[in-house]
């Protein structure tokens, strides 16, 4: 029920309600995004304050120019046998959520989620820290495990939920947790990595040691409170931290707006807190793997955090539970100006004559048998639904230490129903 104006001379208060741009079945044209030719942003040195440079956060960091050149102050300069590992790493990150997806489909999993079109995001940063840098990613970074060589058949494990799951089943698939490969258990509560992350930076430096953290998260939760007080430690203490913001466009089926987006970009968030901001074009890897090794450069020498933005697009679903035709046009993914980042990595290795279509073929078939071999070698261990579970009894370990009384009871009430009803699964 409206209220009576209290100042009838005065046009009515009224809010803005973001609305994408565009929705099914509308034609697509992203020309009003603003992309800045490649090698034209600045580098500033990792000491400057972070002041001298708040433009960064207002433009594209970009390496890779449209003929697959490498171009600009950001170039990394790798070696030919680097681009073409870190090819295969987001190669195969690919042919990994395709399977997985496909197992999905087929009911051999509840859930999982594509990082299709982000993969430099995740595969870029991995080769640019330190093998013992500790990362705190979201649910959509997959590729640093990979790259870290964090065996393919363990994550299987963990996705299927099955009797070689390290995890005991106690995670929802794809929420991986490798402390040895640097890669802190990942949480479905959106960015509450981010101060997780800050605090482990700080531990690391009153410790004295050299190592630093990263974490992800995504544009969307960007909005959650958890990014701002992590963002306000991070500042006041200068810690050893690279926050990461992976901007695809979308949570679920509410597009950047709501987060934020037309006001400003994520990357200026830093600006607010005098944190180092970076813009980077996110479907670049040469351009992911330069910032990230500037921001790791920066918390090393006590300089303090960086905020990255990537500028990406999430070209499939949520997640297997998503449908995303329901809320978005279909040409979308095809019109996004960046291009998607395995096709510009290889361009650019074919330009410099390091590699070539045939190769890149060959390379994709190679990988996708090796996917397939890792499937076969970890549904040994059990599918969902089908035998080979963690143990019934194994549900109330790994919390305490010492079991409490009320949790020794229930578990034997558990057991002892299991045992009467006869259930197969009641036996270990
Ligand atoms: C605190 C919290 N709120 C809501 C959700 C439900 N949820 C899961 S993923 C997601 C979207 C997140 O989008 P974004 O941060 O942009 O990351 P993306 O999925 O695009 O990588 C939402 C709303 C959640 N898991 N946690
Ligand atoms: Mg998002």
């Amino acid at each position: 029920m409206a209220s009576e104006p209290v100042r009838a001379n005065m046009p009515p208060l009224s809010l803005h309600v973001p609305e994408p741009k565009f929705r099914p079945g509308d034609p697509v044209d992203f020309a009003d995004v603003d992309v800045p030719p490649a090698g034209s942003a600045r580098r500033p040195d990792t000491a400057e304050p972070a002041g001298r440079f708040t433009e960064l956060a207002y433009t594209l960091v970009r390496v890779l120019d449209e003929e697959g050149g490498a171009v600009g102050p950001w170039d990394p300069k790798l070696s030919p046998d680097r681009l073409r590992e870190m090819l295969r790493a987001m190669a195969l990150t690919r042919a990994f959520d395709e399977r997985m997806f496909r197992a999905q489909r087929q009911g051999k999993t509840s859930f999982y989620m594509k990082s299709t079109g982000e993969e430099a995001v995740s595969v870029a940063a991995a080769f640019a820290m330190d093998r013992d840098d500790m990362c705190f990613p979201s649910y959509r970074q997959q590729g640093i495990l990979i790259s870290r060589g964090y065996p393919l058949v363990e994550m299987m494990n963990q996705i299927y939920s099955n009797s070689g799951d390290k995890l005991g089943g106690k995670q929802l698939p794809i929420m991986y947790s490798a402390k040895d490969h640097g890669f802190f258990s990942i949480s479905g509560n959106l960015a509450t990595q981010y101060p997780q992350a800050v605090g482990w930076a700080m531990a690391s430096a009153v410790k004295g040691d050299s190592r630093i953290a990263a974490t992800w998260c995504g544009e969307g939760s960007t909005a959650e409170g958890d990014f701002h007080s992590a963002c306000t430690f991070a500042s006041v203490y200068r810690a050893p931290v690279v926050m990461n913001v992976v901007n695809n466009q979308w949570a679920i089926s509410s597009f950047s707006g709501f987060a934020g987006a037309e006001a400003t970009t994520f990357a200026a968030r830093a600006v607010g807190y005098g944190i180092a901001g970076l813009r980077v074009d996110g479907n670049d890897a040469l351009a992911v793997y330069a910032a990230t090794q500037w921001a790791a450069e920066r918390a090393r020498t006590n300089q303090g955090p960086t905020l990255i933005e990537h500028f990406t697009y999430r070209a499939e679903g949520h997640s297997t539970s998503d449908d995303p035709s329901a809320y978005r046009s279909a040409g979308e993914p095809n019109a996004w100006p960046l291009g998607d980042p395995i096709r510009r990595l290889r361009d650019h290795l074919i330009a410099l004559g390091e590699w070539d279509e045939e190769r890149h073929e060959r390379q994709d078939k190679e990988l996708a048998a090796h996917v397939r071999d890792c499937q076969k070698e970890a549904e040994k261990n059990g599918i969902l639904g089908h035998g080979l579970h963690q143990p019934l009894d194994s549900l109330f370990d790994g919390v305490f230490e010492d079991m409490p009384w009320h949790l020794r009871e229930q578990r034997q009430m558990m057991l002892d129903e299991e045992e009467a009803s006869g259930r197969p699964w009641a036996r270990k």
